[in-house]
């Protein structure tokens, strides 16, 4: 067994540097983390948002429904927009990259979904469905995810990017309309999701084992919880937001 695997080992360097090994998760035992986050309390007020500054975001003006900002989406006192993921119990393990790309699409003025996960490595595509120029300006933090700053004409054609590395609730601005704001969540592995306007969320084909659960809103902050997933298991998990100080 061992004169096997240096044999294998070996292989992999002559041939350069060792392809990354990716886990696969076996189907037959993947477990499931789904559930709820809740919001405590009065969320802030809705702002008005005024396109008016850009003509060409005009349409967007004057379709029906309000112009709000969305930094807490709150729907029966449950909470949307939040990234949950696995933040701990995965390490050592590497999953390859998605091969579908995550897309952020600009309609109406907006982006859509204002809060995205996607996976390090995985294409980002940017759509801009709209009649107005826009310009996508993602600011990371984190050393190997490059800032860049791409204007886009009206329906034009989509920008592909990737980040490399796993980052958390990174900023993306345009610059052209300064009520335009998305965050972008790269993860280091498939197991992540966000809550959708019911404040649902579900992370599925996770390996049996215990993890770190973290959900993260823009505004709120980080909320972590230790759970323990057996084979084929479905776990219900809650977590509850207020809103912060
Ligand atoms: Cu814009």
């Amino acid at each position: 067994m061992a004169a096997c695997n240096s044999k294998s080992g070996e292989q992999a360097k002559s041939a350069g540097a060792a392809p990354p090994e990716y886990t696969t998760v076996d189907p037959a035992t993947a477990a499931t983390v789904h559930g709820t986050i809740k919001f405590n309390g009065k969320s802030p007020a809705p702002r008005e948002i005024d396109m008016s500054s850009d003509p060409a975001c005009q349409f967007a003006e004057n379709s029906p429904g309000p112009k709000v900002s969305v930094q807490y989406v709150v729907n029966n006192g449950m909470l949307a927009n939040v990234y949950v993921y696995i933040k701990e119990g995965l390490e050592g393990k590497n999953f390859a990259p998605l091969q579908a790309p995550a897309v952020l699409d600009q309609k109406g003025c907006r982006y859509h979904p204002h809060v995205l996960g996607m996976m390090a490595g995985q294409p980002l595509r940017i759509l801009n469905s709209d009649p107005a120029t826009h310009n996508v300006h993602p600011s990371p933090k984190v050393d190997g995810n490059h800032e860049w700053n791409v204007s886009q004409m009206p329906k034009g054609d989509p920008v592909e990017k990737t980040f490399t590395q796993p980052e958390i609730m990174m900023p993306v601005q345009c610059n052209q309309h300064n009520w335009m704001k998305a965050y972008i969540n790269v993860s280091r592995t498939p197991f992540f999701a966000v809550s959708d306007e019911a404040g649902n969320f579900e992370i599925k084909g996770l390996p049996p084992g215990e993890y770190t659960v973290a959900a993260v809103h823009e505004n709120a902050g980080e909320q972590t919880q230790r759970i323990t997933v057996g084979p084929s298991e479905t776990k219900q998990v809650e977590f509850v937001f207020g809103q912060s100080h």
